[in-house]
This record gives C-alpha cells, sequence and structure tokens, in this order.
C-alpha cells in the first residue's frame, strides 16, 4: 500500500490524535501509524485532570459533549500534611480558574470516535516502523501492515510517539540535547469502582510516604501511594494497598475511606525529562516524545496538548509559505512552556514525597514550607495558578 500525504503522524496517544483532529479542521492531509491496538492504547489508564486550556482546544473541535456531561468541574484541592487537610481555592486563589476531572482514556475514546466518524486514516498495530529523508526534501516511511508493506511518503513528520518511542532517536545525538532527573520512587496506582473517599483531590505528605486520593467519576476512585523505585507490583495485594493508604491519610479519611476490588494496579517511575530541540529537519516532536514531567503536578497531557495546538498553528503557517522559521518558533514557543511545567513538577513532587527513610530534616522543612503555602496568600495562589495552568500567550 502507498500514500502520499503533506503530514505524517506516528503515534496515536493524545498527542497523535489531537494534532490529527486539528490538521482535519486546517484542511491538512495527514495519516496516522500507531504500533499498538486502539483496545491496547484505551486500556493504559493514566491522566486524570485537565486544565481550562485542554478543555477550550476540545471545545472549539466540537469534541467535548461528553467532557461536560460526565466530567467533574474541581474548583480546589486539599494538601493533607502533620495530619491534618487544608484547602487549596482554585477558584478563589486564579480569579474563577479550574480544573476538569475526565480521565485520559475518555478523552482518547473521544478522539477516536471523531477519527472515525470523519473516516480518517488510521493505521493501527504497525510493526517495523523506519523513517528516511527527515534532513532532505521529502521523508519516506516504511512499515509492515496486516502482514503486507506500507510506504508512506510525507512532506513533515510529527513524532507523538511518546517517551519509548522512536522518532527522538532519529535525531543526531550532535544536535540533541537531553536534561534528565529520575527520582528514587515511583507511584503504585489503583483503579476502583467505590465512592472517592472526598468530593475533591488530597494531595497527601507523610512521613510513611506521598499518597494521593484522586478519582473518574463519583462511583470510580483513583489512589495513588509512593512506593520504591524498583518495587514489585505482586507484593501488593488489595489489602495490603488499602492498609498502607489508610495509614497515610488523616483519621477522618481513614475513617470514610471505601475499599474494593482493584481494577487495574500499576506502577510508574518518576522522571523529569526534556529534550532539546523540539525540530529536526522535517521532524517536529510533541508530547512525552519530548519531554516527560513526574505526575504530581498533573501537566503531562495538558502539556502535550499545549505543544499540539503550537504544532498545528506552525504546520498550518508552513503550508502556506514553506518557510522555516515557523517550525523552529514552534520549539521555542514549545520549550518555554514546557520549562515552567518541569520547575512546578519538579518542585511539588519534591516538597510530597519522602527522599530517604532517615530524612527527619527534609520531613520538617517540608512542613514549614507546607505550612506556608496554606497560611500565605502570595504562597497559595503561586501554587494554584500553576495548578490550573499558565497562560497560553506567555510563551
Ligand atoms: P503517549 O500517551 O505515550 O502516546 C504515544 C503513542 O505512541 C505509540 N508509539 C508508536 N507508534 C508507532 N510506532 C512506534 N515506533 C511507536 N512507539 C510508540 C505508543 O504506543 C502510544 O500510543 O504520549 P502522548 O500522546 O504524548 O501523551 C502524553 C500523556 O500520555 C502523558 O503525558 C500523561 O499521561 C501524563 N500523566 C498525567 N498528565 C496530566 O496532564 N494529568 C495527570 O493527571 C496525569 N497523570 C500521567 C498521570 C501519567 C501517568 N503514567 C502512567 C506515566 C498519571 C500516571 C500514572
Ligand atoms: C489521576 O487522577 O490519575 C491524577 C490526578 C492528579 C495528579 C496525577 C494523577 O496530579
Amino acid at each position: 500500500m502507498h500514500q502520499r500525504v503533506q503530514v505524517a503522524i506516528i503515534g496515536a496517544g493524545p498527542s497523535g490524535l489531537l494534532l490529527g483532529a486539528l490538521l482535519d479542521r486546517a484542511g491538512i492531509d495527514h495519516v496516522l501509524i500507531e504500533r499498538q491496538s486502539p483496545e491496547y492504547v484505551l486500556s493504559r489508564i493514566r491522566a486524570g485532570v485537565l486544565e481550562q486550556g485542554t478543555v477550550d482546544v476540545l471545545d472549539q473541535l466540537g469534541l467535548s459533549i461528553r467532557l461536560h456531561r460526565e466530567g467533574l468541574v474541581h474548583h480546589g484541592f486539599d494538601l493533607l500534611f502533620e495530619g491534618k487537610r487544608h484547602r487549596i481555592d482554585l477558584q478563589a486563589l486564579t480569579r474563577g480558574k479550574q480544573v476538569v476531572v475526565y480521565g485520559q482514556t475518555e478523552v482518547t475514546k473521544d478522539l477516536m470516535d471523531d477519527r472515525a466518524s470523519k473516516g480518517l486514516s488510521s493505521y493501527y498495530e504497525v510493526e517495523g516502523l523506519s523513517i528516511q529523508g527527515l534532513d532532505a526534501d521529502q521523508v519516506e516511511i516504511n512499515a509492515i501492515y496486516q502482514g503486507a508493506p506500507l510506504r508512506i511518503h510525507a512532506d513533515l513528520v510529527a513524532g507523538c510517539d511518546g517517551f519509548h518511542g522512536l522518532c527522538r532517536k532519529l535525531i543526531p545525538e550532535s544536535v540533541l540535547r537531553t536534561y534528565e532527573k529520575v527520582y528514587p520512587f515511583g507511584w503504585l496506582g489503583v483503579l476502583a469502582d467505590v465512592k472517592p473517599v472526598s468530593d475533591e483531590l488530597i494531595y497527601v505528605n507523610s512521613p510513611k510516604g506521598f499518597a494521593l486520593c484522586s478519582m473518574r467519576s463519583t462511583t470510580r476512585s483513583r489512589y495513588y501511594l509512593q512506593v520504591p523505585a524498583n518495587e514489585d507490583i505482586t507484593a501488593w495485594s488489595d489489602d495490603r494497598f488499602w492498609s498502607v493508604l489508610s495509614d497515610r491519610l488523616d483519621p477522618q479519611a481513614a475513617k470514610e475511606l471505601m475499599t474494593g476490588p482493584s481494577i487495574e494496579k500499576s506502577i510508574a517511575p518518576l522522571r523529569s525529562f526534556v529534550a532539546e530541540p523540539m525540530r529536526w529537519g522535517r521532524l517536529l516532536l510533541a508530547g512525552d516524545a519530548a519531554h516527560i514531567v513526574p505526575p504530581t503536578g498533573a501537566k503531562g497531557l495538558n502539556l502535550a496538548v499545549s505543544d499540539v495546538r503550537y504544532l498545528a498553528e506552525a504546520l498550518t503557517a508552513w503550508f502556506k509559505d514553506h518557510h522555516d522559521k515557523h517550525l523552529d518558533r514552534y520549539s521555542q514557543r514549545c520549550l518555554k512552556r514546557v520549562w515552567r511545567a518541569e520547575r512546578f513538577s519538579w518542585w511539588f513532587t519534591s516538597l510530597m514525597h519522602r527522599f530517604a527513610d532517615d530524612a527527619d530534616f527534609e520531613q520538617k522543612i517540608q512542613e514549614a514550607e507546607l505550612d506556608y503555602l496554606v497560611r500565605s496568600q502570595a504562597a497559595s495562589s503561586a501554587l494554584a495558578e500553576n495548578y490550573v495552568g499558565l497562560p497560553m500567550e506567555w510563551s
């Protein structure tokens, strides 16, 4: 099979799917190439919190009907430390801003349904992908699809294939600069069909380690526990999970915590990572392919969405005059925003987690900072302003 398109998008996670929807509206023909099956992509339980800017793009695309029907609007969240909960009132601290709790799986599903209804070209379960000509006049992509060769010629390639993808690795080492911080712990996540312990999220700093109480709906909870980086998941029965979680909560939450069988359980490593630049020749990286944040600030998916917004603008401008300045500007704009989110996610991670078993001094410093954070309006405003998402216009 052979196809010629303006843009080949590699990866059908939220970045690739959203870029596809934006290019479709801009009249730019494209193809989407994914290694996994649609069912596999939908089974990955990841992000849960959408910034207003993310909701705005889905609104503009006309893809937010289910989001507004089923998503939960959150006007604040709790910080729990020294055994007490303190509310961060996002709405009051940011002049009316809020976030929406709506799972990444649901966003992905809405984008997939839109693609299917428009008959846009998508190749799932593609194997043996290779990409040539990124530094030449035309790109050639070869792969195997349903047992037969697939060849695609494209003007530009969008590398939306996540942290473990192929695209970033195609940029020569002499060009690519990477920055990385790997944390000595991961998050053990459990999804369960039980009523959430609170109407809002609770971020927990406890001497026993970080915990997060989140949700997907009023009947489905998502909880996380800080665990050592090399933890063996088979050591975590549901009973052990609920008992350790309960031990990190305040007495009232521990009493009200509803437990039940897990429907998903996984461990995610925590990492901060940035690759610069995000453009090389005819390749443009977006989302986790270019950067990773630890999930503490709920920024990963939102950052992928803002990258793709800038990318759709850059591609639209490039197809008008073929001027490379649009592509370079894409990388510069994204990286400004990326580093702001990296800073916030690193800071919030450092504030909330236990770094070593004997670090009593650090624990006291964290508690002093948290106490300052909830007492000082300036400090809590800074937290709230970052949590709801910094303005796109700043980049
Ligand atoms: P994805 O979602 O990893 O999608 C990349 C896709 O590319 C495919 N792929 C390939 N396809 C073709 N050929 C190849 N050679 C390929 N190699 C890979 C993969 O199969 C995949 O389908 O990246 P994308 O689209 O950039 O989206 C990024 C987000 O998924 C990620 O940033 C968030 O999930 C991060 N994140 C959170 N973000 C938030 O904004 N708010 C949150 O509350 C939040 N919570 C989280 C999170 C991530 C977590 N984990 C597990 C990492 C909570 C967790 C636990
Ligand atoms: C989630 O619900 O998965 C979630 C919520 C907030 C975060 C990270 C993950 O900061």
